[in-house]
């Protein structure tokens, strides 16, 4: 048995330039594990607390130097001497430690980073690649089911940013590209890359910016939501793929940003929007872009909407709770209960421990929901949640753009392990 010796946290960079913390557990093996936390730009209203110091003097208040502390001198010590594959007897001990509801004492992204690292040392002392750890302690938490397998995640690639991740003027978060789920990981990758380039060539010809946003997708400025979504659809044509068999579309609309006092506002209509009047146009553009998810499309708050757009159109397309739903286990059981979506984003950040996080899964597959597992706006080269999605055998993953190192950092990730679980199957 392995036991945890020391616990260290420091404060690193991430890619919108903003500190986060990079953790190290040390094992009495010699063995190190080191992992990062990411951060969100569009943060439910609901989410744990991802602790900042507000010192305006250090990187304008974003420092993380007390979550920091909080690891090296709270969280830390009170887990060295514990086995790290004991990882939900540890998240317990870190939930109790922080001991406020939604990790407000100690910061979810201190909390995190400490049980995120001792995931990693856990398959280090376990002697297996971290997807296959995961993957066990999945089984045990009862969020994944059967073998592994060899199939990896349908990558969605958010080729176009808007909302709060683009400096151009689109409304609409994230314009997705995804792959038929039946595609392999590797032909998925390399068709949407090639898709990629050709929504370049699109926007140059018509003029439009096409620099890259937060995750690495093109922010331009377009006259509407819907000619970003013809662009999309274009690309996928000008790569002799098929929309509807080869490619889809989707959408993370992050509704929460459109939504203000009481009333939706979009580009593409003059007039501001009920919820009801949203869901109509939502059914337009699902018919004329072929749309297949759609995620967040309300806001967090409107539970009847939800309900409303699930009843009408959840047989057809995948509906994902993402700022709605938080990763919390009692916002998913009030949306299991009331049919509010058919699919969760799952990001750890959003809860703050890994334990918490695998038991939001079991409860989505016991709902019959997919699962997606997804990146934040700011990310590390970390590659992490590439592992831990396919170690709880999520139907998606979510990781941006295939640009830009911290977004390749997981795409790239998944080709090793498309490839060695293809050895597996082999041997
Ligand atoms: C989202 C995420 C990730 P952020 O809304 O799904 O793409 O964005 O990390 O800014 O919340
Ligand atoms: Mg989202």
């Amino acid at each position: 048995m392995a036991k945890i010796s020391r616990i260290w946290a420091r404060e690193i960079l991430d890619s919108r330039a903003y500190p986060t913390i990079e953790a190290v557990v040390q094992l009495d093996t010699g063995q190190v594990a080191v992992s990062s936390i990411p951060s969100g730009a569009s943060v439910g209203k609901f989410e744990a607390l991802e602790l900042r110091d507000g010192d305006e003097k250090r990187f304008a208040g974003k420092g993380v130097l007390k979550a920091v502390d909080n690891v090296n001198q709270v969280l830390g010590p009170a887990i060295v001497g514990m086995d790290p594959v004991k990882q939900a007897e540890i998240d317990k001990k870190l939930i109790e430690t922080d001991g406020s509801k939604n990790k407000s004492r100690l910061g979810a992204n201190a909390v995190l980073a400490v049980s995120q690292t001792v995931n990693k040392a856990g398959a280090l002392a376990s002697n297996m690649s971290l997807y296959q750890w995961v993957f066990k302690l999945a089984t045990t938490a009862g969020a994944a089911k059967e073998n592994l397998g060899t199939k990896i995640p349908t990558p969605i690639f958010n080729m176009i940013n808007g909302g709060l991740h683009g400096a151009g003027n689109l409304d609409f978060q994230e314009f997705f590209v995804v792959p038929a789920t039946s595609k392999p990981y590797s032909e998925a990758l390399r068709g949407a890359t090639e898709i990629y380039y050709l929504i370049r060539e699109s926007l140059i010809k018509r003029g439009a910016i096409h620099s890259v946003g937060d995750e690495g997708g093109y922010a331009p400025n377009l006259f509407t939501n819907a000619d970003a979504l013809a662009i999309n659809l274009e690309a996928i044509g000008n790569a002799q793929y098929q929309i509807g068999s080869d490619f889809f579309l989707g959408l993370d609309v992050a509704a929460n940003i459109i939504f203000k006092d009481g009333a939706y506002t979009i580009r593409d209509r003059s007039n501001s929007l009920s919820s009801t009047n949203l869901i109509d146009y939502f059914e337009e553009i699902t018919k004329e872009y072929k749309l297949t998810l759609l995620e967040d499309p309300l806001q967090e708050e409107d539970w009847e909407g939800w309900k409303l757009l699930t009843e009408k159109y959840g047989q057809q397309i995948l509906i994902v709770g993402d700022d709605l739903l938080v990763t919390n286990p009692e916002r998913v059981k009030k949306a299991i209960e009331q049919k509010s979506c058919n699919a969760i984003l799952v990001k750890p950040n959003q809860i703050g421990t890994i334990t918490e996080t695998l038991e939001v899964i079991r409860m989505s597959r016991e709902a019959g929901w997919k699962v997606i597992v997804s990146h934040r706006s700011g990310e590390t080269n970390d590659w992490y949640i590439a592992d831990f999605a396919v170690g709880v055998k999520a139907d998606f993953v979510k990781f941006g753009a295939p640009a830009r190192g911290e977004r390749t950092a997981k795409y790239n990730r998944l080709l090793t392990v498309e490839a060695e679980l293809a050895q597996t199957k082999s041997v």
